[in-house]
């Protein structure tokens, strides 16, 4: 199998996190979840992770240079050599730049940006029925926010580099599935 190297864009609670386990159990691609690194962090009550909850739990963004310097260490772990789907990084453009020169010194570039399109009020919806700490209303509308205005212009850097393909994020679990493995099954 030729490894995969993917990153999964969305907006909060558009099912990233419940995708990119299916996603990399059947392409045994590493799954890196910026979002379950920071929590990792947190709960051992590194520096990091408690720098970091300080901004999870007002619905902001962790600031640019502590991910990029966290996601640098990860991508030289070996398990990535097999393959990895990034899952929540990168979330602004100065990421995404930082990552696309780890990548040419690797000379390793992107082989596809998935966008998971759900609209906000079931955005909403889910996240509220969810209940984790950053999950409060008033925190999830921070977060929609936010998306709007640092992540989404993410869509257009990637659509000029001829790398983004959509799908729609709603239905079942297993109807975006499909739809996301008839977007990578190229790929694999
Ligand atoms: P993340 O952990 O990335 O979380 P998320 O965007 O909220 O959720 P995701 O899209 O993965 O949704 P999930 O599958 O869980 O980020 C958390 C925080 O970390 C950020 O706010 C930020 O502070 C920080 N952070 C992370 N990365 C960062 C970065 N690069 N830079 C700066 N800061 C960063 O699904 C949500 C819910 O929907 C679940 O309950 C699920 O069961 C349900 N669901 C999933 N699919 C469904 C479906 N098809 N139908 C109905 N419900 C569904």
């Amino acid at each position: 199998m030729i490894e995969m190297r993917i990153v999964f864009i969305g907006p909060p609670g558009a099912g990233k996190g419940t995708q990119a386990e299916r996603l990399v159990a059947k392409y045994r691609m590493a799954h890196l979840s910026t979002g379950d690194l920071l929590r990792q962090a947190s709960d051992a009550k590194t520096p990091l992770g408690l720098k970091a909850q300080e901004y999870m739990s007002a619905g902001k963004l962790v600031p640019d240079a502590l991910i990029i310097d966290l996601i640098r260490e990860r991508l030289v772990q070996p398990d990535c050599d097999k393959g990895y789907l990034l899952d929540g990084f990168p979330r602004t453009i100065v990421q995404a730049e930082a990552l696309d020169v780890v990548l040419a010194q690797r000379t390793t570039p992107l082989n596809v940006v998935l966008e998971l399109h759900v609209a906000e009020d079931e955005l909403f919806q889910r996240l509220a029925s969810r209940g984790r700490a950053d999950d409060k209303p008033e925190v999830i509308r921070h977060r929609l926010e936010t998306y709007r205005l640092q992540t989404e212009p993410l869509l257009d850097y990637y659509r000029s580099k001829g790398l983004l393909k959509s799908i729609d994020g709603t239905g079942t679990v297993e109807d975006v599935f499909g739809r996301a493995q008839a977007v990578l099954e190229p790929f694999a």
